[in-house]
């Protein structure tokens, strides 16, 4: 099925119930790879436990990122969906990479400072060495392409240095991989601070829309959305807020930003915002339902991990033989 195919990787962290960010940003575009492509997509949980989590919510968020993978349309049979610690040589490349890994280039990723700050109590060095993890999901799987949001570009760029790095010392052993970070929802911002980024993690509810959110909730959410004191929907100097708003809308509509300039010309921040929100729950409304179904048999989502996790074993295994060899670790059969 998956034969002499270029390879897609990403992963999305089960830190939180996902965002319209995590779904415009990068999930709603997985589905445009998997016919030309092998696409291997994760729940990556290691990831996740470098902030603090409770474990009964890490289970079920688990399960449950499974499940939305599959809500939004992702076939278990034609996509390699799997969890993040079912495959251990994630953590064996990474420790790996991490000695390919300056301390400087860590120090500079802006996601680690940004964590830090937010979680003062508990800089750990995962947290620290979180962006060799990266480097190892997608390097061990041979990945030419990797659909992310714009927050991920540093770290990608960084997995892209690994990999010429290792390949300068050893030779050809990883495909550096590019980045696809859709063009027009690369970052849906905060609804209640626009220029800073819609995160799971938030503990702002109003400021996220998730993608499991009622519509009673999503239409609140969107009436309340900070924009600001001026009354035309157009882009530009100062609206960040409604230029957010226009590019939600336009992702769920598919019109584009002048196609919408023109419909709401003359009405008012109110209509706007009931438009927006209005789309939206339309748009979520049959992921939300395929996500109920799917929620209902786990032995079904257990299936579909344990698969998942045979394909990508089996694929690790080759990249770690190969690294293994090439800087000198015995292997015994
Ligand atoms: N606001 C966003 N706009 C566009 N894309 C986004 N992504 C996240 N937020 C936005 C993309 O979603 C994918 C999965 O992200 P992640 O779970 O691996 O981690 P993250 O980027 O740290 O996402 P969050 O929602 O901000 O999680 P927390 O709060 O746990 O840190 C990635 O492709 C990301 O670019």
């Amino acid at each position: 099925m998956f034969k002499d195919k270029k390879v897609v990787f990403s992963g999305v962290q089960p830190s939180g119930s996902l965002t319209i960010g995590n779904y415009l940003g990068a999930i709603k575009n997985f589905n445009a790879f998997s016919e030309e492509y092998h696409c291997l997509y994760c729940v990556v949980n290691e990831h996740a436990i470098t902030v603090r989590q409770n474990p009964a919510e890490l289970r079920k968020r688990t399960y449950e990122t499974l499940a939305l993978y599959m809500a939004c349309g992702l076939d278990p049979e034609k996509n390699t969906l799997f969890v993040q610690s079912h495959v251990p040589a994630h953590a064996e490349l990474g420790w790996i990479l991490d000695c390919y890994t300056m301390f400087g280039e860590l120090s500079r990723m802006t996601q680690f400072k940004d964590k830090s700050a937010k979680n003062a109590d508990n800089i750990n060095a995962g947290l620290f060495t979180y962006p060799t993890l990266m480097a190892a999901d997608i390097l061990l799987y041979q990945t030419e392409m990797v659909p992310v949001g714009v927050d991920q570009k540093q770290h990608l760029e960084l997995a892209r240095d690994i990999a010429e790095r290792f390949n300068g010392i050893y030779g050809d052993t990883f495909v550096v991989p590019e980045g696809y970070i859709p063009p027009a929802t690369a970052k849906i911002m905060s609804l209640a601070e626009p220029t800073k980024k819609m995160s799971k993690s938030d503990e702002n509810e109003n400021a996220v829309v998730r993608i499991l959110d009622p519509r009673d909730a999503i239409i609140r959410k969107f009436k309340r959305a900070v924009t600001d004191s001026g009354n035309e929907i157009r882009r530009g100097e100062g609206k960040d807020g409604i230029e957010n708003l226009m590019s939600i809308y336009g992702a769920f509509s598919g019109k584009t930003m002048e196609e919408i300039e023109t419909e709401f010309a003359g009405m008012g921040y109110g209509d706007f915002k009931l438009a927006v929100g209005e789309t939206c729950a339309d748009a979520l409304a049959p992921v939300q339902a395929e996500f109920d179904r799917l929620m209902k048999d786990k032995a079904y989502l257990e299936t579909v991990m344990k698969n998942g996790a045979d394909q990508a074993n089996y694929m690790a295994s080759r990249t770690m033989s190969k690294v293994r060899r090439k800087i000198g670790f015995v292997e015994i059969k």
